[in-house]
C-alpha cells in the first residue's frame, strides 16, 4: 500500500479471512490496494447497495467507477478472479484446465466448510462473546474442533499428500484461501496439526510467506487487544 490512493480499495476489515485472503492475491501480485473499513453486521445504506448479500469483502476499482454500484464486485472469489485477469502476473491460477478445475474446488471448500467450521464454530463463539462482555463458548468450540474439523482437515491433509501446493505445483489461489481461513481459528484458539503432517507443513509455509503473515500480524494485534491468550479447545 502507499499513501496515494490505489485503484483498487476494499471494503471489509483484516479480521475477515475473506478480506485478508483477497489482500494476500494483491500483495503476491505487488497490486497496490487500500483497506476501507466497514462494520458489516451495521452497515450505511451505501454499503448495502453495493453489497447484496451483505457481506464483505467488496472491492471497488476506482479507475471504473468512484462511487456507485459501477466498478464494485462483491465476494471474495469473484474479486480474485477479476484481479488474476487484471494482473495476471504471478499466475494464481494453473494454467492446465484440470488443476485450474481442482484450485477452484479447494477455494471453494475453503470458502464454505472449512469457513462454516472454523468462523461460526470456533472464531464467533469465542470473539463474538468476548467483545460482548460475555463468557466464550469453549464447548460449541471444543466440540467444533473435537466433530466437525477432523473430516475437513483429512480431507485437506490427503489431498495435499506429498506435494507442496493444492494444485498444478504451483502456488494457487487453493493454497491462499486454505491459510487465510484456516488461521482464523488459530486468531482465538491454539491449532495443533499433529495428526495432519501434510497440512501442518503447508500451513507453516503459508505463514512465512510476507502476503499471509502481513495481513494476518493486523488481525492478531486487533483480536489480541480484546483477547490477550488463545483459548486450548482439545
Ligand atoms: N463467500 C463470501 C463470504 C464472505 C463472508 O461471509 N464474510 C463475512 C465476514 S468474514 C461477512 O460479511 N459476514 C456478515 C454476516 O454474517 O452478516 C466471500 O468469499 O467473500
Amino acid at each position: 500500500m502507499t499513501d496515494s490512493q490505489a485503484d483498487l480499495v476494499l471494503y471489509g476489515s483484516p479480521v475477515s479471512p475473506f478480506v485478508r485472503k483477497v489482500s494476500a492475491v494483491c500483495l503476491e501480485k505487488e497490486v497496490d490496494f487500500d483497506v476501507e473499513p466497514v462494520d458489516v453486521f451495521n452497515p450505511p445504506q451505501w454499503f448495502r447497495d453495493i453489497s447484496p448479500m451483505k457481506r464483505i469483502p467488496v472491492m471497488r476499482d476506482r479507475s471504473i467507477a468512484e462511487d456507485g454500484t459501477a466498478g464494485t464486485i462483491p465476494d471474495s472469489s469473484a474479486i480474485c478472479a477479476y484481479i488474476e485477469k487484471k494482473h495476471p502476473s504471478p499466475a494464481l491460477y494453473p494454467e492446465n484446465a484440470f488443476a485450474h478445475g481442482r484450485a477452484l474446488f479447494i477455494e471453494e471448500f475453503a470458502d464454505t466448510n472449512l469457513a462454516a467450521s472454523g468462523g461460526l464454530g470456533i472464531f464467533r463463539p469465542i470473539f463474538f462473546a468476548v467483545t460482548q462482555g460475555k463468557e466464550p463458548d469453549l464447548d460449541k468450540a471444543r466440540g467444533t474442533w473435537a466433530e466437525q474439523l477432523p473430516p475437513i482437515l483429512t480431507y485437506l491433509d490427503t489431498t495435499l499428500g506429498d506435494e507442496e501446493f493444492f494444485a498444478g505445483g504451483q502456488l494457487s489461489i487453493a493454497d491462499i484461501t486454505v491459510a487465510c481461513v484456516f488461521m482464523q481459528i488459530s486468531l482465538v484458539a491454539e491449532t495443533p496439526l499433529d495428526d495432519y503432517p501434510a497440512l501442518a507443513a503447508h500451513f507453516e509455509r503459508m505463514k512465512a510467506r510476507p502476503s499471509i503473515a502481513g495481513p494476518f500480524a493486523k488481525a492478531d494485534g486487533f483480536i489480541r487487544k480484546a483477547l490477550p491468550e488463545r483459548f486450548d479447545l482439545t
